[in-house]
């Protein structure tokens, strides 16, 4: 059975292997580039180029244009017309133009969606696949930037990972979801900010009129616009007073439908809200949400292309005029505001990628300030969702740098009779365990989705010993504020894997170190012979092939301490239940 050895150094011998890390991105210590293909969409079993879309849409639009003109020769479409001139007669006016307070929340919502975005696509690149079930099995996805899953090897999630050019991703390196994901959050978190006051400020005046529609005339008033737009012949502009139906259709459905989807099926990616929300998680799986978050960006990129488009061809001056000098006239102030404006977003863009690449540590922490604290609050929901038996995925990504150690191969030859799992640090009755003491433990069976930060998800069973069972037989001291979990195995820069949890994160009913997978030892890719889960996080949280567990006041003094080699090597969160 076990051994009991009050003897043993506070720190667990592991230690020693760890490694520091770099502050900023070093290319030869990062993933090599390997590039994608040209973004593809699945129709049954073809997949389709999307720059098809291209020579379509501009034939389409050709026909559209010639149809709406011959329909605009008819007498009762023109009678269409007339009774719908484009803006319902009730329809109110605003008195206020366009305010200071409009044209500032417009400039930064602007600058910020342009990094959301830029960020958003570079985590995507993390694992180019879109799917509409949360198993990600190869083949069912419906959209790709990658080439097939190739069969008959192993091929991890980051072997799948591709490189997207540096002007479009931030930072535009391969498998940079880490330092993208900063960005993501925390530009979210003032888009987010400058959001709800645009909806205060909006409703506390007249300007809400603007966008918000308040008569079913609004509909065939929008197909009248459509129709004058198509047909090349533009409707009256009144936009100082108000906007025309289709304008109002639109920037309705882009500030109160789009940007709140985005933010939900954001969030509705987090292990820990799925896992806690129970049906709403179910229904709207990770990859559903996903793939409707990316719709919703698709959303945003064609408004932000008719939104553009329109502004200049239909009297760039004038338009300027309003949204950016908040002025009613023929003068060149919109000019004058529009152009450092923009200067100002294409030099923060220019700059945006080399300064993450340089100031990387920096960036990883400026996103822990911004959205640590939620993240943070994120983990003390204990996960309890549970799927069935049909949930369980008939693939299941694999992911990590295996093991390659002589010790490593003999504990598999030995088929893990030699295998010890020591627990010590601060604890009371510091053990070891071998796998058959693990066995005799009560055991927890789970049926749970799993999140990699990369993107993909899988569901399994998994088999093993709960952790708040572990913890009653150690005892941890009072002092002990984290659980350090050490691997057998190494992290693809070189030094020992590791990882850092709270100590909420133990008690959790469903954190177990789990010994079986689907009813089976766990294999040796996915972990063998003990890996954690940890429900509430993300999936590089749940260390594989673990050796050792250590309990600590601090993990400053561990590796380059941000809390695990990840967080070290590649700038993630310790904390990362979203
Ligand atoms: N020791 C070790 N554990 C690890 C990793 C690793 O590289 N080394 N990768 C992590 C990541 S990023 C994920 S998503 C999961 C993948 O587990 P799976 O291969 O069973 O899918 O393991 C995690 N545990
Ligand atoms: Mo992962």
């Amino acid at each position: 059975m076990h051994s009991e050895s009050g003897a043993r150094p506070t720190h667990d011998p592991i230690q020693a292997s760890l490694t520091p890390a770099d502050d900023r991105v070093l290319l030869s210590h990062w993933l090599p580039p390997q590039s994608g293909v040209v973004p593809r969409i699945r129709f049954g079993q073809r997949w389709v180029n999307v720059l098809w879309a291209l020579p379509i849409a501009f034939v389409l639009l050709v026909i559209g244009v010639a149809v709406a003109q011959a329909l605009r020769t008819l007498p009762g479409v023109q009678a269409f017309l007339v009774r719908y001139p484009g803006v319902p007669a009730s329809a109110p006016t605003v008195m206020s133009g366009f305010p200071a307070w409009l044209r500032l929340t417009h400039f930064l919502n602007l600058f910020f969606m342009a990094f959301i975005i830029r960020a958003g696509i570079q985590i995507l690149a993390d694992h180019p696949r879109l799917y509409w079930h949360r198993d990600c099995t190869p083949g069912t996805d419906w959209f790709r930037f990658q080439k097939p899953v190739p069969p008959g090897r192993v091929w991890t999630a980051k072997d799948d990972s591709v490189t997207i050019p540096d002007w479009l991703g931030i930072p535009g390196i391969r498998h940079s979801i880490g330092l993208a994901r900063w960005w993501h959050f925390s530009v979210n978190m003032l888009w987010t900010l400058n959001g709800i006051a645009i909806y205060v400020l909006l409703f506390s005046t007249d300007q809400w009129h603007r966008l918000v529609p308040t008569t079913w005339e609004v509909i065939p008033n929008a197909a009248s616009t459509a129709l004058q737009y198509l047909s090349l012949t533009f409707p009256d502009d009144h936009s100082w007073t108000r906007y025309n139906s289709l304008q109002q259709l639109t920037y309705f459905l882009t500030v109160f439908v789009a940007a709140p989807t985005s933010i939900v099926t954001g969030f509705l990616q987090s292990p820990s809200l799925s896992n806690h929300l129970g049906w709403v998680g179910r229904v709207l799986n990770r990859q559903r949400a996903r793939s409707i978050h990316f719709l919703a960006m698709w959303w945003f990129l064609l408004f932000i292309l008719a939104h553009v488009t329109l502004v200049f061809i239909t009297g760039a001056r004038a338009n300027l005029n309003m949204m950016w000098a908040g002025a009613n006239d023929a003068s060149w102030s919109g000019f004058a505001v529009f152009v450092p404006a923009m200067a100002l977003v294409a030099l923060a863009w220019w700059r945006a990628s080399p300064f993450t690449i340089r100031h990387a540590r920096l960036v990883q922490k400026t996103g822990e300030f911004m959205v640590g604290w939620l993240k943070g609050l994120a983990e003390w929901w204990d996960p309890k969702s549970q799927l069935t038996e049909k949930d369980i995925s008939p693939y299941f990504w694999l992911n990590g740098t295996m093991p390659k150690s002589a010790e490593f191969d003999a504990l598999v030859a030995g088929e893990f009779a030699g295998y010890r799992l020591r627990v010590g640090g601060l604890v009371a009755r510091p053990q070891d365990f071998s796998l058959a003491d693990l066995r005799a433990m009560p055991q927890q069976e789970q049926i749970t989705t799993h999140f990699c930060i990369q993107g993909w998800s899988g569901v399994a069973k998994w088999g093993g010993v709960p952790m708040r069972h572990l913890l009653d037989l150690v005892q941890p001291t009072a002092d002990a504020r984290y659980a350090v979990f050490y691997s057998l195995a190494d992290g693809g820069d070189g030094g020992r894997y590791y990882d850092v949890h709270r100590m909420v994160n133990m008690r959790h009913a469903l954190t177990m170190l789990a010994i079986d997978m689907n009813g089976a030892p766990v294999s040796v890719l996915h972990g063998a012979p003990v890996r954690l889960r940890c429900e509430n996080e993300l999936g590089f949280k749940m260390v594989k092939w673990v050796a050792a567990i250590e309990f600590v006041r601090d993990f400053k003094d561990l590796g380059a301490g941000h809390g695990g080699y990840n967080e070290d090597h590649e700038f993630y969160g310790y904390r990362m239940p979203i």
